[in-house]
């Protein structure tokens, strides 16, 4: 891929005041056919032993999850490795760009389940908290009728807030009452359009009340030297014997992306 989507430094200022950006066309044609066949090819691949009868967990209800699809799908890699995402990243973080990591996000139809109102960075065991950033690449058209996603402009700032609960979550003002007033900014995307947001600002999605998966790719990317904080968290766990607290997170599962 073009390792050179163009971003005015307007824009990049825009998303450091507003801790969101929405870029139209980040993939198109068949990269964009590509991309949207490697990752559901790949959620299909890791769902086909699970039980459709099976009661889901109220998480589960939200969507379905996979964690880290690089790492075990080469299509999807070629993608979540890709410089184009990675310097995009990287200029709107204002550092080089490191793997977090990867995650199908498929909502089903007509579960009825919304994505509560959260922030990503307080459930992650990184140090600082400041510029982690996530591409949420619809591989189809996200919608308000299907549970695209909204924004709290400037909400990336309060750095305080507890960790949301996403399988009980509490109501937004009970958890950060600094927000009341905010308007939400919805955002709907084509198919091959993004969105990034700051880890801290807070986003939500509604419920996919359509007859169709809402099928979108997110990318989650650390600035490079960021240091490892020692909390639990399941993608850390696996590898967690390699990892040093208070050290950057140097190893081939967090690999630095962009240049
Ligand atoms: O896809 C969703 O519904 C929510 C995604 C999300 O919370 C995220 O990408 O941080």
């Amino acid at each position: 891929m073009d390792p050179d989507y163009p971003l005015s430094p307007e824009q990049i200022a825009n998303y450091r005041r507003d801790g969101f950006i929405q870029l139209k066309g980040v993939l198109t044609g068949d990269e964009l056919t590509a991309m949207r066949n490697a990752v559901a090819g790949a959620v299909k691949e890791e769902s086909v032993n699970e039980d459709p009868n099976r009661v889901k967990s109220s998480y589960e209800q939200i969507f379905i999850q996979k964690v880290n699809l690089w790492t075990r799908h080469d299509d999807v890699k070629q993608f979540v490795l890709s410089r184009k995402f990675a310097n995009l990243a990287s200029r709107l973080m204002g550092s080089p760009a490191r793997i977090w990591h990867d995650q199908a996000l498929f909502k089903e139809p007509h579960t009825g389940a919304k994505t509560p109102w959260h922030q990503d960075t307080p459930y992650w065991p990184h140090s600082p908290k400041r510029e982690q950033t996530t591409i949420w690449i619809a591989l189809r058209d996200a919608t308000i009728q299907n549970g695209c996603m909204s924004f709290l402009p400037g909400t990336h700032q309060l750095l305080d807030i507890e960790p949301v609960n996403l399988a009980d979550p509490q109501d937004l003002y009970a958890v950060a009452p600094q927000t009341k007033g905010l308007k939400p900014v919805t955002i709907e995307l084509k198919a091959g359009d993004c969105t990034f947001h700051n880890g801290m600002t807070f986003h939500y999605a509604g419920p996919n009340r359509s007859d169709g998966m809402r099928e979108a790719f997110a990318i989650i990317y650390m600035p490079e030297d960021t240091t490892y904080d020692g909390a639990v968290h399941v993608v850390t766990d696996q590898v967690k014997d390699t990892l040093t607290v208070g050290r950057k997170f140097d190893t081939p599962l967090f690999p630095v992306v962009s240049g």
